[in-house]
């Protein structure tokens, strides 16, 4: 049997789920070891000490320890839905979100971590965001042109916590193509798929092999 490459993961992280969806949109079978991020196994944490999730480990012993990295290995693998197609203004678009939003996200979600932030002030900068991605969904009710691209699928998880944080304020904003946009995403099989559940891993445990498959 071939090697697969060793994903860890976290289900309802946001930068995992998108690494899930590119790796399962390439047809590129991985052994899954959910990970507890208060309880990180040594052999994540040997593969990546900066030890965030995602970590994709490939069998020659590659490392690859970004989200984003991990989604473009894997669509320059196999892109069997043209994900690439239009990533330059995708890319600003990812960075975006990425940066200024996430910060927002963070402040609004969790404001306790930090000093003196006001969530709500927090909530005002991640709209500005959401108004612009809104006034960019095209007729397609995609993104970046005829059918979603990496940017959709980089972006809408993000959006989806955002608006779980507050789920009646969200549904109540006049942006229906992006709440459309969003409610597609989050109804495909590709993010049903993404989000099954697995047990944590624990070192010696056989992984579940994660691919699109398995739901068939
Ligand atoms: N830039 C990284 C960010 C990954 C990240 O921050 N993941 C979070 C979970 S959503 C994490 O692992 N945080 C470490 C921790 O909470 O201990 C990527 O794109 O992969």
């Amino acid at each position: 049997m071939t090697e697969l490459p060793v994903l860890y993961s976290f289900r309802r992280c946001p930068y995992a789920m998108r690494a899930r969806m590119a790796l399962l949109v390439s047809e590129t079978p991985v052994r899954l070891r959910e990970v507890v991020l208060r309880d990180k196994p040594e052999e994540m944490i040997a593969a990546s000490p900066k030890a965030t999730v995602p970590v994709l480990v490939l069998p020659d012993g590659q490392v690859i320890d970004e989200s984003l990295a991990i989604m473009r290995w894997a669509l320059d693998r196999n892109d069997p839905q043209d994900w690439l197609q239009g990533t330059a203004a995708g890319t600003e678009l990812i960075a975006e979100a990425d940066g200024p939003f996430k910060h927002h996200l963070d402040r609004y979600k969790y404001p306790t971590r930090y000093e003196n932030v006001d969530p709500l002030e927090h909530r005002a900068g991640g709209l500005i965001f959401l108004e612009k991605l809104d006034g960019l969904i095209q007729p397609s009710g995609q993104l970046m042109g005829a059918k979603p691209t990496l940017a959709d699928h980089a972006i809408f998880p993000f959006v989806r916590q955002f608006a779980n944080n507050d789920r009646s304020w969200f549904d109540a904003l006049p942006l229906p193509a992006l709440q459309k946009w969003l409610g597609n995403h989050l109804a495909s099989p590709l993010f049903a798929t993404t989000m099954q559940k697995y047990p944590q891993w624990k070192s010696g445990d056989e992984e579940p092999v994660f691919a699109l498959d398995v739901t068939v």
